[in-house]
């Protein structure tokens, strides 16, 4: 292996006395020096024969490691060239159109996944109750999701919607937005709200980056057509992939004054 490559990797973040598969020590090790940018875009990884020499383990348990990375998206593999780290997604949203997560990422031809952090139903906090104009003592379903672009963590989110639009919590497939609309209650706009933050270690741990990372804050409050609250999400972005792109359009007394009326 090149003395730039021996740099990298770590020979003790295996250990055969963890009671966890070496493949999976190594696809865990791989992940870490891609989320520390140790291992960027495109950097080719050395061969399987190599890495297996480095680690001291079968060419096999690296096969299986990089298969693993194959699968959600971190790594590919090129006919005759290696194995690459793949590009990371990165996403912009316009911030003017209402669309759902899950809608995002097929626009940009990304699969979209979610993982269920929780979901249960439960009174809503005095914030929430403020947010989502409920009397005291109303149920709410509270959703929390790792939100993942083509397999790479990309927010998390804490969506909470009155029971009375959503009854069941475990009655959402994929898209919550989908599961509102099937229910007759289609979201129709939102006032949202950003700032940016450091992540605690726990949400960095959650969306998979070094600690001390940056991210974005957003909350959004969603309404129906009739400006009754269907939900209150209160999510964290990963600053370095996710952008908010906004329209801007002169006011309507500046556009009359561009175009030299009185
Ligand atoms: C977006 C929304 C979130 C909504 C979710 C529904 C932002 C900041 N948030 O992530 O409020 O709950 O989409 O996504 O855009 P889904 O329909 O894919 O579950």
């Amino acid at each position: 292996m090149s003395s730039q490559a021996n740099a990298i990797f770590d020979k003790d973040a295996l250990s055969s006395d963890l009671p966890m598969p070496l493949y999976l020590q190594l696809a865990r090790h791989l992940r870490r020096l891609v989320a520390d940018g140790r291992l960027g875009d495109q950097d080719a990884l050395p061969s399987e024969r190599e890495l297996a020499g480095f680690f001291r383990i079968s060419r096999v348990t690296v096969r299986k490691a990089i298969h693993e990375l194959i699968g959600e998206g971190l790594l590919q593999q090129r006919q005759g060239a290696g194995t690459f780290v793949s590009d990371s997604p990165h996403v912009e949203q316009r911030l003017s159109t209402l669309t759902s997560f899950s809608e995002d990422m097929a626009s940009r031809g990304l699969v979209a996944g979610s993982r269920w952090l929780g979901r249960t139903i439960a009174v809503a906090t005095p914030e929430e109750s403020l947010s989502l104009a409920l009397t005291p003592g109303s149920r709410v379903c509270r959703l929390h999701r790792q939100r993942l672009a083509d397999g790479v963590p990309m927010a998390t989110e804490l969506a909470v919607v009155p029971t009375r639009f959503l009854a069941d919590p475990d009655g959402i497939r994929e898209s919550l937005y989908d599961t509102l609309r099937a229910a007759g209650y289609p979201p129709f706009r939102a006032l949202q709200r950003l700032r940016a933050v450091r992540l605690s270690p726990e949400q960095a741990r959650q969306l998979e980056i070094p600690e001390g990372s940056a991210g974005l804050y957003i909350e959004r409050r969603t309404l129906l057509e009739d400006g009754t609250p269907v939900e209150f999400v209160r999510s964290y972005y990963r600053g370095d992939a996710y952008d908010f792109v906004v329209e801007l359009s002169l006011a309507g007394w500046a556009r009359r004054k561009t175009e030299g009326e009185p």
